[in-house]
């Protein structure tokens, strides 16, 4: 019974993110949202599995395609929105966009739009809670299979193992990095072995199987806690491009219709009839609620206003210059 509740809340949760990000590309699409964005449209089961099997003490880093995760880990859809928008009730008072979504008194470390960013930043998270002996805490540091290619990849995992730290990273791997695949840009393209010179025990699971990655999340939640950091890599597939200007040259329609056969919330929905949690008219009111808390957000964003131009200024941080002469 639990376990109902707990799929028709990722359910939900899905199709809250997916509904966020239609709206966001009708309205990057009319030119009213400005900069870029990249969706996670088909990825909704890697976010919200892993963040699902977080306790409520535990942080995250997330990804420049982040919307999903900040959505997942239970960001306000509304603050999101207006942030996105440029408003200054956004999440960053306007200021930082699409790929700076960040709530770090909730413990959202934030999308980061600097590639393998969030390795390194987990790794200082991480050992901050060993040296403050948080000892039911953990970090979950997500990053894509491109950013794996980074060094920042390879330091983080040297140090996350090398301090045991209780540290999950996520590969969400969704085989290109922009228009590059995998098969193209990787000596070996099987991401399991990157961490296996550090001693890191790794697993590679089905991304859009939504209960699949919440158990082996869980697992692995117990698992770094006594043992150090596990690298879970989240085979999926991004539907749409990969930001706001791609024409998708470099993927046949073929593969992405055999991607979109196996769309996690498609899944998900067919789980929960299978198993006699949901009927089908519950799984169309539960993305039809998603939809309507998504306009009302649009809505708290259109009359939300532009921050004043004398705040421009505000937060913005510089070290002292200090002067040889
Ligand atoms: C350090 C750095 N290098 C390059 C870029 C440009 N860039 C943005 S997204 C991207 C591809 C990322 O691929 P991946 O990590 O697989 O994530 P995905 O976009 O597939 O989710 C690149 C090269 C960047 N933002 N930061
Ligand atoms: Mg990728």
């Amino acid at each position: 019974m639990i376990e109902n509740e707990l799929i028709i809340e990722m359910y939900k949760r899905m199709w809250l993110i997916r509904k966020f990000e239609e709206k966001i590309n009708e309205y990057f699409s009319r030119g009213e949202i400005h900069g870029t964005c990249h969706l996670c449209i088909g990825e909704e089961a890697t976010a919200v599995g892993s963040i699902f099997a977080l306790k409520k003490s535990d942080y995250v880093h997330g990804t420049h395609r982040g919307h999903g995760q900040a959505i997942a880990f239970g960001t306000d859809v509304n603050s999101m929105m207006a942030e996105i928008f440029g408003k200054a009730t956004g999440l960053c008072k306007g200021k930082g966009g699409s790929m700076h979504i960040a709530d770090v008194e909730k413990r959202y470390l934030g999308s980061n739009g600097i590639l393998g960013a969030s390795m390194p930043i987990s790794v200082g998270a991480a050992l901050a809670l060993k040296k403050k002996k948080c000892e039911d805490t953990v970090v979950l540091c997500l990053f894509g299979d491109g950013s794996s290619n980074q060094g920042a990849f390879h330091e983080a995992m040297n140090l996350a193992a090398l301090w045991k730290l209780p540290l999950i990273f996520v590969c969400v791997n969704n085989l290109y990095g922009m228009s590059m695949s995998i098969d193209r840009s990787m000596s070996d393209p099987d991401l399991t072995k990157r961490s296996l010179p550090y001693g890191i025990r790794s697993i590679s699971i089905d991304g859009n199987d939504i209960m699949g990655v919440y158990e082996t999340v869980s697992e692995a939640r117990s698992y770094v806690l006594g043992n150090g950091p596990m690298l879970i890599v989240e085979n999926t597939y991004r539907h749409m491009g990969h930001a706001k200007m791609d024409a998708n040259r470099y993927r046949t329609k073929e593969e992405i219709n055999s991607w979109k056969q196996k769309d996690p919330i498609k899944r998900a929905g067919e789980l929960l009839l299978k198993i006699s949690a949901a009927s089908e008219q519950d799984l169309v009111q539960y993305e039809s609620d998603a939809a309507e808390r998504i306009e009302n957000a649009v809505r708290f964003a259109l009359e939300s206003p532009v921050l004043a131009i004398e705040k421009i200024a505000d937060d913005v941080f510089a070290g002292e210059v200090v002067s040889d002469a």
